[in-house]
C-alpha cells in the first residue's frame, strides 16, 4: 500500500541520520507540491493515490488499458503473464500483441508533428548545433534502415553500435527497430578490449561507429578502437562496420569490411517499411555491470519496454507537448535508452541531445545550453551536479534559466547539500525536482516523485510509480512493515522489466531471483521512513557507481590482475566528493616486484586500456597480503572501511587467517584524513 502524501507545512528543521561513511546524511525536510504544480500535472496526490491503488489492486486491468498508449498493428488481447518463481522465471506482456518501436517513436507522428522538431542536437563545439523534425527523422531513420538492410542485416540479428552523441546514434538504434535487429549500444569511453567482448558475447556481425568522437574538444578514436577490438576477435567475426564521418579525422578502412554511412546513404532510398514485430521480440541488449564476473547482457523487448519507458517519461516529467526536454545522459546508459530516445520520441516530445561535457568550454555550459534551447525539463546526475557545485553560485547565476520548470535526478543517491543547491541555484526554489531510482534491469523509472502529486524530501526517491511493488526485507528475506531498512525487492513484474540475460537464462534467474527467492532483488539497500518514503542507500553487492557509472569490482580486479606484476586485488568502493564512490584497489604483486610510483602509474594506465577511462583506481594501495578468512575469502568489509579511514570500526578480525596483514594495511593506507 502506498503511504498517504499528507498535506504538511515545510519544515526548516533538518535532521540528519548520519550513514556509514558519514557523506550521504539524510534530511527530512519537505518540499510541498505548490498549488501551481498540482493544477497542472496530469496527476495530483489524489490521482497518484487512486491509480497506484488500481494498479496494484488489478494489474491486468490496469496495463490493459496504459498499453493503448502506444499504437499496435495487432492489438493484444493477453496483458500479463509473468512469474517470478520460485523455479522457473518468466515475463511476458501483451504477449500476442504486434507493434514496431520505431513506427511509434517516428512514423505515427508524421501525420499531426510532421514539422515539429524531434531532436535539438547541440554539439561539443558550442557553435554547432541542429534541429531535426520528425519528416526529417522518418527520412534519416529509413535511409539508415536501408543500408543496414543491404549489408543484410535482419530480423534477430545483433548490432553493436559504438558512436558519440550524435544524431546518427538514434538514427541507427530507430533502424534497427525498424527493422527488428537488436542494437548492443557500447558506451563510447569503453575500450577496445571491453568492447570486443561485448561484440563477442552476443555474437554480433555488425558494428556501426564514427570516425572520431568529440568531447570536451578532445577527440576520441572509435574508429581505431573497433579496428583495436576487432584485431582480438576471429578475422571474419564481423562482415560490415558502417563509419559515421564525425570530424572527418583520418581511419584506416578495410575496403571488404568498413564503409562510410554517407557513401553507403546515396545508394540507397528514404522509403523503408517496418517490420512487423511481436511484443515479446527483443529490441535491445545492453551489457551492465554485476557483482561478479563479466558484463551482463540485459535483454529488453518490444512492447512493454515502450509502454513503461513512454508512460515514466510523460508523468514523471509531466512532459506536456512544445516542451523541450533535455536529459544530459549518454546513449551508452540505459538512461539514454529509455529517456533520450525511446521514451520521449514515442510521445513525440523535443528531446535535447547533448556531445559536450558540462566544464565546455566553461562551467557554466549546462546552462548556456538551457538559455540557448528554452530548455523546461532537465534531467541529470549527481556527479555532474555535486561538481558544478564546486565552482560555486556565479556561472549558474550569470545564465538565465527561466524556461526551466523541472529538474530531474539519476544513476546514484543524490546528497542532500547537492539537492539542495540544485533546487535553490539551478531552480530558483521554483522548480520541483524528480530523483528517479531504477536500473538498467527496470527500463524504466519504478520509484519517484511525481510532480504534481508527490511532496519532495532532499535525498528521497519517494514512491513507487503505477504498478510497482517495492518490498524492504532482511538478510533472512523477511518482508519488513513500516518504517525499516533492508534490502530493496519488487514483489511483481511490470512492464519494463528486462527478461532475461541474453544467452544465459539461468545466469537471469540466479542474479535476480534467487537471494530471495519468488522476488526480484535489486541489490540495492533501502530505508522506508514513517511516511512510507523509500531511501536507496547504495549497492549492497559487490557493485560501485563512480559518476553514476557501474562497475562490478570483480572486473576492475580482473583488469589488475591480468597485468604480469600483479599477482592479486582487490577493488572496493570508498565516499568521493564529487563521484560518489571512487575506486580503491589492494594490489599484491608477484615476488620479487617492488612498488613504486611508476608501477603505480603503470597499473592506472593498465585497467584503463583494460576496460576504460571510467575505470580508472583513484588510489591503489600495495599490500603484502589481503586479509582472508581461513577458508580463503578476502574480507572485503575490512578492506572498505580501511579504504574510508574508519579503521577504528573493523569489527570482528578473529576470523582472519592472519590478522597481522590488517596492521600493514592501516599503516599503508591512502586516504588517511
Ligand atoms: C538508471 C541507472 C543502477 C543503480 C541502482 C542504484 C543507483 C540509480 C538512483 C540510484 C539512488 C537514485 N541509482 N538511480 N540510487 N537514487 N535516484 O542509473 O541504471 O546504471 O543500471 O544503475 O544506480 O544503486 O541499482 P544503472
Amino acid at each position: 500500500m502506498p503511504p498517504t502524501t499528507r498535506a504538511r507545512t515545510l519544515r526548516i528543521q533538518v535532521r540528519r541520520h548520519q550513514r556509514d561513511a558519514g557523506r550521504d546524511a539524510m534530511s527530512d525536510k519537505i518540499y510541498e507540491v505548490s498549488r501551481d504544480w498540482a493544477e497542472r500535472a496530469y496527476v495530483d496526490a489524489a490521482q497518484y493515490r487512486a491509480m497506484y491503488e488500481a494498479s496494484a489492486a488489478d494489474p491486468e486491468a490496469f496495463w490493459a488499458e496504459h498499453g493503448k498508449r502506444i499504437d499496435w498493428f495487432t492489438p493484444y488481447t493477453k496483458v500479463k503473464n509473468t512469474t517470478f518463481g520460485p523455479g522457473d522465471v518468466s515475463i511476458k506482456w501483451f504477449e500476442d500483441g504486434t507493434t514496431n518501436v520505431a513506427y511509434n517513436c517516428v512514423d505515427r507522428h508524421l501525420e499531426t508533428r510532421g514539422d515539429q522538431v524531434a531532436i535539438i542536437w547541440e554539439g561539443d563545439d558550442p557553435s554547432e548545433s541542429k534541429r531535426i523534425t520528425y519528416r526529417e527523422l522518418h527520412a534519416h531513420v529509413s535511409r539508415w534502415a536501408n543500408v543496414l538492410r543491404n549489408r543484410n542485416v535482419q530480423k534477430g540479428d545483433r548490432v553493436t553500435i559504438y558512436l558519440p552523441m550524435i544524431p546518427e546514434a538514434a538514427y541507427a538504434m530507430l533502424a534497427c527497430a525498424r527493422l527488428g535487429a537488436i542494437h548492443s549500444i557500447v558506451f563510447g569511453g569503453f575500450s577496445p578490449d571491453a568492447l570486443a567482448g561485448r561484440i563477442e558475447d552476443c555474437g554480433s556481425r555488425f558494428v556501426i561507429t564514427a570516425d572520431e568522437g568529440l568531447r570536451g574538444g578532445r577527440k576520441v578514436p572509435l574508429k581505431a578502437n573497433v579496428d583495436a577490438a576487432l584485431k582480438r576477435l576471429a578475422a571474419d567475426a564481423v562482415d560490415h562496420v558502417v563509419v559515421v564521418e564525425r570530424t572527418g579525422g583520418k581511419v584506416e578502412m578495410d575496403p571488404g569490411r568498413d564503409v562510410y554511412y554517407h557513401a553507403a546513404a546515396e545508394m540507397v532510398t528514404d522509403e523503408c517499411p517496418c517490420e512487423e514485430m511481436n511484443a515479446e521480440d527483443p529490441l535491445f541488449i545492453l551489457y551492465t555491470s554485476g557483482s561478479t564476473g563479466k558484463p551482463k547482457g540485459v535483454l529488453h523487448t518490444t512492447g512493454g519496454y515502450l509502454v513503461y519507458a513512454a508512460m515514466t517519461h510523460q508523468y514523471v516529467f509531466d512532459y506536456k507537448d512544445g516542451e523541450v526536454y533535455w536529459c544530459t545522459a549518454d546513449v551508452g546508459w540505459v538512461t539514454g535508452h529509455s529517456y533520450i530516445v525511446y521514451g520521449p520520441l514515442a510521445n513525440g516530445a523535443t528531446t535535447l541531445m547533448f556531445e559536450g561535457v558540462p566544464t565546455y568550454p566553461s562551467i557554466s555550459r549546462f546552462w548556456d545550453v538551457v538559455d540557448k534551447h528554452d530548455v523546461n525539463i532537465f534531467y541529470t546526475a549527481p556527479t555532474a551536479i555535486r561538481s558544478l557545485m564546486g565552482a560555486g553560485e556565479e556561472p549558474v547565476t550569470k545564465t538565465s534559466r527561466k524556461s526551466l520548470r523541472l529538474l530531474g535526478s539519476v544513476g546514484e543517491p543524490i546528497n542532500p547539500e547537492a539537492w539542495e543547491w540544485y533546487h535553490r541555484v539551478v531552480g530558483e526554489g521554483r522548480c520541483p525536482i524528480v530523483d528517479t531510482w531504477w536500473q538498467t534491469e527496470t527500463g524504466g523509472i519504478l520509484i519517484t516523485p511525481l510532480p504534481g502529486a508527490i511532496a519532495q524530501k532532499p535525498g528521497s526517491a519517494t514512491l513507487p510509480f503505477f504498478g510497482v511493488k517495492p518490498e524492504i526485507v532482511d538478510a533472512e528475506g523477511k518482508v519488513l512493515e513500516g518504517a525499516c531498512e533492508g534490502n530493496l525487492c519488487i514483489a511483481d513484474s511490470w512492464p519494463g522489466q528486462m527478461r532475461t540475460v541474453y544467452g544465459d537464462h539461468e545466469r537471469f534467474v540466479q542474479t535476480y531471483f534467487s537471494t530471495y527467492p519468488g522476488k526480484y532483488f535489486t541489490g540495492d539497500g533501502c530505508r522506508r521512513d514513517a511516511d512510507g518514503y523509500y531511501w536507496i542507500t547504495g549497492r549492497v553487492d559487490d557493485v560501485i557507481n563512480v559518476s553514476g557509472h557501474r562497475m562490478g569490482t570483480a572486473e576492475v580486479e580482473s583488469a589488475l590482475v591480468a597485468h604480469p606484476k600483479v599477482s592479486e586485488a582487490a577493488v572496493v568502493g570508498y565516499p568521493h566528493d564529487i563521484k560518489g564512490q571512487g575506486i580503491y584497489a589492494y594490489v599484491t604483486l608477484m615476488s620479487g616486484i617492488e612498488p613504486s610510483d611508476e608501477l603505480r602509474a603503470e597499473l592506472v594506465k593498465h585497467v584503463r586500456q583494460e576496460i576504460g577511462p571510467i575505470a580508472t583506481p583513484d588510489k591503489i594501495q600495495f599490500a603484502p597480503g589481503l586479509p582472508k578468512t581461513r577458508s580463503g575469502k578476502i574480507m572485503r568489509r575490512i578492506l572498505r572501511k580501511i579504504a574510508e579511514d574508519e579503521f577504528g570500526a573493523l569489527g570482528d578480525t578473529s576470523t582472519l587467517a592472519d590478522p597481522a596483514v590488517v596492521d600493514d594495511l592501516i599503516e599503508h593506507r591512502q586516504n588517511k584524513r
